[in-house]
């Protein structure tokens, strides 16, 4: 039998020569790239140089050593007569171990100081061919790419004389498949800041790019933080402002909300996201005068159109949640929609485009850093969507669960009869659900979300968060609200807190309650719990979305206490019966879903 040949060129020598040694008792004949060989040969263990070889010496100042076909003819040989006779035309030996690790790229770039040149002279060319046609080869050859395996294969090598058995060559391959895939995502990650950066803070109207620098990450401290694409562009680019990390994670799931919305219901639509859960969303149905003095848009000058509807809607629902949010448009941005917009504190905006009268509106506020971004509305995410939590990779198909009419037509209870603006709001209801942190529970009414309990651990505690939201948005439009005496003055935002603590019924003292008294030319009586039960008996119709199922039907009997008439949930619970009971006591309409709608 011949005698094997191990290639060793490693940058990291620990362990080295202990393991040559080994290797030379085991009788395998030793060939190394320059550094490695000397110290072998120090050590006074017999070593030929790669040059001997190949009969072409190290050259560019070590740029090639081993880049050679008598060096990769004799690892990628198989065992098979063609590649045989190919080796023994050109007299090359097959090779059946290589020890290679990488010239450190990672940390050279981390040095404080270190220079594109710097970077590019560790990049390692001839040791990731050698690692990858190894582990090509892998049936065959076996590659060692890390010192810490040395002595486990030396074991197996001398007990299986000369033979380590497939399972741990193929353990060695992944091992080395692993380390070069590591080594292209630090230099491709290198080079993406250096070559792929948007200015900072973007140029107005600057075109599509591969990475943007963001401020921070969730938090000031989390420096840095980017966002990036791999290949081709991101699909939105900053008209002005620059995006923060959390307004990202808002944009990003808004818009997919919306345009989600806006195909499934034909109309253009609009969220409201903090945190990364939507306060608000809803599609363009045209606002009644009540709906006009309650979302507060009543004084505009501009005519509201559909998508501005969608806009003071989605705001509307819960104003307190929305203060500071990032918003979505499904369709390009008008005037009166910006008009809107303008007058709320906002972070931000995502939308497929602006008239430019909008734009200009938009581009003034926060003394010209609100963050405008502009999204390709023919873009399509990948498939299968990876991140990390403590160090960990995790991947996924996308949720591209379709969420349309189709999906409420199981209905279980007594009562089957589902009107056409029923189905919309369940439309609207359990497509927010797929975008909000769960558990989450959702009512909607007139094509947008009035209450969303989000990121609960019980169930029921998102179905009565959702439910109090709900019912604090229904005493919004009582009269003695809509005709509370504001002073003149007064701001939108200072408004929308003292009508929550209005119609939350908060028990004020002191100074906080001196403070909210000053707002108003006369200081309003309470709501009295009469006037609190009489009105909210009059909200019926609402329709209400669980992202999963209701283990108990307390779910349902709170939901029925904010007017909810539709239900829609996954089935799969050991009381469904129980609930769909539930719902028929209260001549509730209830669809079982087919899916379950987590969002993290
Ligand atoms: O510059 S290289 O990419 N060109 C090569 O042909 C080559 N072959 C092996 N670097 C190359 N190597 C690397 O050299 C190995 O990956 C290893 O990190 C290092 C070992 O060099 P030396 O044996 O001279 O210490």
């Amino acid at each position: 039998m011949a005698v094997p040949i191990a290639l060793l060129s490693v940058y990291d020598k620990a362990n080295l020569v202990d393991f040559a040694s080994g290797l030379h008792a085991a009788g395998v004949r030793l060939l190394g790239s320059g550094g490695t060989a000397k110290k072998i040969r120090e050590a006074g263990i017999p070593i030929e140089d790669v040059s001997d070889i190949t009969k072409a010496p190290e050259m560019l100042g070590g740029r090639v050593k081993t880049l050679h076909p008598t060096v990769h003819g004799g690892i990628l040989a198989r065992s098979i007569p063609s590649d045989e006779q190919d080796l023994k035309a050109q007299s090359i030996s097959p090779i059946s171990i290589v020890v290679c690790n990488l010239y450190p790229f990672t940390s050279t770039i981390a040095r404080p100081g270190c220079t594109l040149t710097d970077a590019v002279e560790e990049i390692d060319i001839g040791g990731v061919t050698l690692l990858r046609a190894a582990a090509k080869n892998h049936e065959r050859v076996s590659v060692l790419s890390d010192p810490s395996d040395y002595t486990e294969f030396l074991d197996a090598w001398n007990k299986g004389d000369g033979d380590v058995g497939q399972s741990i060559r193929s353990k060695l391959a992944l091992k080395a498949f692993e380390m070069t895939a590591e080594y292209d995502d630090a230099i491709s990650g290198y080079f993406r800041v250096q070559y792929a950066s948007a200015d900072l803070p973007p140029k107005k109207l600057a075109g599509p790019v591969q990475r943007m620098t963001l401020r921070y990450g969730a938090n000031p401290h989390q420096k840095p933080a980017q966002a990036y694409v791999t290949e081709g562009e991101l699909p939105f680019k900053a008209l002005c402002g620059s995006p923060g990390y959390i307004n990202l994670l808002d944009a990003l799931n808004a818009y997919a909300l919306v345009k989600e919305l806006q195909e499934a219901l034909n109309l253009p639509a609009a969220a409201s996201f903090k945190h990364v859960s939507p306060a608000g969303a809803a599609v363009g149905v045209a606002l009644d005068e009540t709906e006009k003095k309650v979302y507060g848009v009543d004084d505009l000058k501009e005519p509201l159109t559909p998508l501005a509807c969608a806009y003071a809607r989605a705001r509307g629902a819960d104003r307190m949640s929305s203060f500071g949010d990032f918003i979505a448009l499904s369709a390009p941005c008008d005037l009166a929609t910006a008009r809107v917009i303008s007058r709320e504190v906002s972070d931000g905006i995502i939308a497929p485009g602006y008239s430019t009268e909008a734009l200009d509106v938009l581009s003034k506020k926060k003394g010209g850093k609100y963050c405008v971004l502009q999204i390709d509305p023919s873009y399509q995410p990948a498939e299968v969507e990876t991140r990390q939590v403590y160090g960990v990779h995790m991947q996924q198909k996308r949720n591209d669960a379709k969420i349309d009419a189709s999906l409420f037509q199981n209905i279980v209870t007594k009562n089957k009869a589902l009107p056409a603006q029923a189905r919309t709001d369940l439309i609207v209801a359990t497509l927010a659900l797929k975008y909000t942190q769960s558990n989450s529970v959702a009512y909607a009414y007139r094509g947008a979300i009035v209450g969303i309990g989000a990121g609960q651990q019980s169930r029921i505690h998102c179905t009565r968060l959702a439910g109090t939201k709900a019912d604090l948005w229904w005493l919004r439009h009582h009269s003695r609200v809509l005709a509370l005496p504001f002073k003149k003055g007064v701001k939108r935002a200072e408004k929308a807190n003292a009508i929550d603590l209005f119609v939350g019924g908060e028990v004020l003292e002191g100074a906080e309650k001196a403070q909210w008294e000053s707002l108003f030319e006369e200081v309003p009586q309470p709501l009295s719990a009469e006037e609190r039960a009489s009105y909210g008996k009059q909200l019926d119709g609402v329709a209400c979305s669980s992202d999963a199922f209701f283990p108990f039907p307390d779910n349902v009997h709170r939901a029925r206490r904010s007017g909810v008439k539709y239900l829609a949930a996954p089935s799969g619970s050991v009381m469904d019966v129980e609930c769909i009971k539930a719902a028929d006591e209260h001549d509730m309409v209830f669809a079982h879903t087919s899916i379950r709608l987590f969002h993290h």
